[in-house]
């Protein structure tokens, strides 16, 4: 289809494109004030096409639209028309009536579709640009429910946007990126295939992705790679690298290199760009120049009489390490944040394995957002293999989900002992809570029912947006409350989403070293909150670190691998991890009392 595309009229639309106009389609739908149900049934045909993994212009020309998900006879048919005319009448109707630039504001944090028509219809505002000027020029503010607060709130809301980048979140990456290494791995030649950059690296987010193979002859896996059926563009296809883009607008990029030299073009291709600069340092210190084809003795083949020696080929990752004089450097911990000083002085952090985590401490079920029963989240624990589960539903305060009051945490203990007695000595079930810590730093729940629970994770839900001072007390508070085990997800981030609350993080760290409270790193990849430098500043108070995947089914588990990568990117060992240990102390630090 691509090939096809140069010659065509109409300009082949990625899958992306068509999911951009039908989630666009939801938005003005919703800022017009349309019924909730047909802007819903946009948006699910959206996120079924930015799902698939072939390009929606194949799957269009075999008659197939309504087999995606989400897509029914109407919308198909629109879709139809978007890609035999370039063109959907419902569109350009809509759009005539709807500015198509307004949809644009509902990425603004904060802002939805009613204040959205609101400042369209009684401003002008129809674009991003326009409603920071209508805002800087107080424009905005007489209307009803605006003020100052409400016009800085904006400000901020329209900088986080800016700030916000196409970047992958490693959850979404890993996934796609383990089905090319699979399909790839397996083309005639290809002897080995990695992933590198940031994504090895296992940073929270992805720029592109970054593949490597070693291959005698690179052609075929090169052919093979740009012609994968999730590729809409080829951007470009050289001897030893093509780069594409993907259907739903992820770019990615092959480099082939022969098997004896796979170890340096791994070592260059997984950066960072200012870990590679160090190494570089050292190789010249030793008189060796680094590349990703080989270390070469500086002076060497210069056709002058002093070759310095024949190249230096590396196979492996260890044997560039070995060859610089240093122990091997987990990828994770390639940031130029002092890891080439402490391999120098054979003092790496001890690498945190995820068989390292015995326990989950916080896990929902049924008894409030979760999707499986107590037992069915314990049964699903004991198969992979943990010692601890915790059952820690919502406390009921949060509005958006159903939660327990004082209440249904009494009742709920019937089924906790009802699960204990179906699972016996298979695991130990905790029955504890993820306790909102309200907007004024109270807890959402009675004292004398939180001293009863086995765990208490406290973390904030609402108000994620009051100002410094006032959100940072309300953290101190629940981290000096005497029963609270875990602050959970700490600053609220979500990736790409929402920004962390503005929190005083020095004041933060320092309550939790002097109460002995633990800070979670929730491994659920929207989250990863703790961030990783956070992490790494808590374990260098002595602060206990929770890695918990805050599973709402059984396999949000599977999130765990996340969770343990932020905290080896924050040089978290296993003995600060409270999950790593053995079951008879993890259960008396839970019992303790708290300073
Ligand atoms: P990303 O994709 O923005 O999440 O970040 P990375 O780290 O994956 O960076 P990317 O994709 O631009 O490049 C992949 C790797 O290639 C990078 O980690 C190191 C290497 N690399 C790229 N450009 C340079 C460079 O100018 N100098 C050096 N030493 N290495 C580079
Ligand atoms: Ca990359
Ligand atoms: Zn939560």
């Amino acid at each position: 289809m691509n090939e096809q595309s140069e010659d065509a009229q109409i300009p082949s639309l990625t899958n992306k494109d068509v999911a951009d106009v039908l989630r666009r389609i939801g938005d003005l739908l919703q800022i017009k004030g349309e019924v909730i149900y047909k802007i819903l049934a946009y948006r699910k045909a959206a996120d079924g096409l930015m799902a698939l993994a072939r390009d929606v212009n194949a799957i269009h020309s075999e008659g197939g639209l309504e087999s995606i998900p989400g897509v029914g006879k109407a919308i198909a048919a629109k879709i139809d028309e978007l890609l035999t005319r370039g063109e959907m009448d419902f569109y350009t109707k809509l759009v005539a009536e709807v500015p198509e630039t307004l949809a644009e504001l509902m990425a603004v944090p904060d802002l939805g579709p009613k204040k959205i028509k609101l400042f369209w219809q009684e401003a002008g505002v129809t674009t991003l640009a326009g409603l920071e000027a209508a805002v800087t020029e107080g424009k905005l503010r007489e209307l009803p429910g605006m003020g100052p607060k409400s016009e800085a709130k904006l400000l901020d809301g329209l900088a986080s946007l800016a700030r916000r980048s196409g970047r992958m979140r490693l959850g979404d990456a890993t996934p796609l990126a383990r089905e090319l290494l699979e399909t790839l791995g397996a083309v005639e030649g290809v002897e080995r295939i990695e992933v590198a950059g940031s994504l090895r690296r296992m940073a929270e987010t992805v720029g592109d992705l970054d593949l490597l193979a070693a291959a005698e002859d690179s052609a075929a896996a090169l052919a093979a790679f740009v012609a994968l059926p999730r590729v809409a563009r080829v951007l470009g296809h050289g001897d030893t690298k093509a780069s594409v883009e993907f259907v739903d607008g992820t770019r990615a990029q092959l480099w082939v290199h022969p098997p004896a030299r796979f170890g340096t073009a791994l070592q260059y291709a997984t950066g960072s760009k200012d870990h590679n600069v160090r190494l570089r340092e050292i190789a010249l210190a030793k008189g060796l120049s680094l590349s990703e084809h080989a270390l070469t003795p500086v002076g060497h083949d210069k056709g002058d009489g002093t070759d310095g020696g024949a190249e230096i080929l590396c196979a492996s990752e260890d044997e560039v390490y070995a060859a610089l004089g240093l122990p091997f450097v987990p990828p994770e911990l390639r940031e130029d944040r002092g890891e080439v000083a402490a391999a120098k002085a054979d003092a790496l952090p001890k690498r945190l394995e995820v068989a390292h985590i015995r326990a989950q401490l916080h896990n929902h079920s049924t008894w409030s957002d979760g999707r499986s029963t107590i037992l069915e989240m314990a049964e699903a624990a004991i198969e992979r293999g943990f010692a601890i589960l915790a059952i820690t539903d919502h406390s009921g305060g949060l509005g958006i989900v159903q939660g327990l009051d004082a209440e249904g945490v009494i009742a709920q203990r019937v089924e906790i002992a009802a699960a204990r007695e179906a699972v016996g000595n298979r695991i130990v079930l905790l029955h504890g809570i993820e306790v909102d810590i309200l907007a004024d730093g109270s807890l959402d729940m009675p004292d004398e029912i939180l001293a009863e629970l086995d765990v208490v994770v406290a973390s904030p839900h609402v108000a994620l947006r009051q100002p410094r001072a006032q959100i940072t007390e309300r953290l101190l508070r629940a981290i000096r409350h005497p029963h609270v085990d875990i602050i959970g997800h700490p600053t609220g981030r979500l990736l790409g989403k929402r920004e962390p609350a503005d929190l005083d993080m020095d004041a933060v760290l320092a309550a939790a070293a002097e109460t002995g409270t633990a800070l979670e790193i929730n491994a659920n990849p929207h989250r990863l909150d703790l961030a990783d430098v956070y992490a790494r500043r808590a374990i260098e108070m002595g602060i206990a670190i929770s890695i918990n995947t805050d599973a709402h089914a059984p396999e949000h588990f599977d999130f765990l691998e996340y969770g343990v990568a932020t905290a080896r990117r924050g040089w978290v060992e296993p003995e600060s991890v409270i999950n790593t240990w053995a079951s008879e102390r993890l259960l008396a630090w839970l019992g303790r009392e708290k300073s």
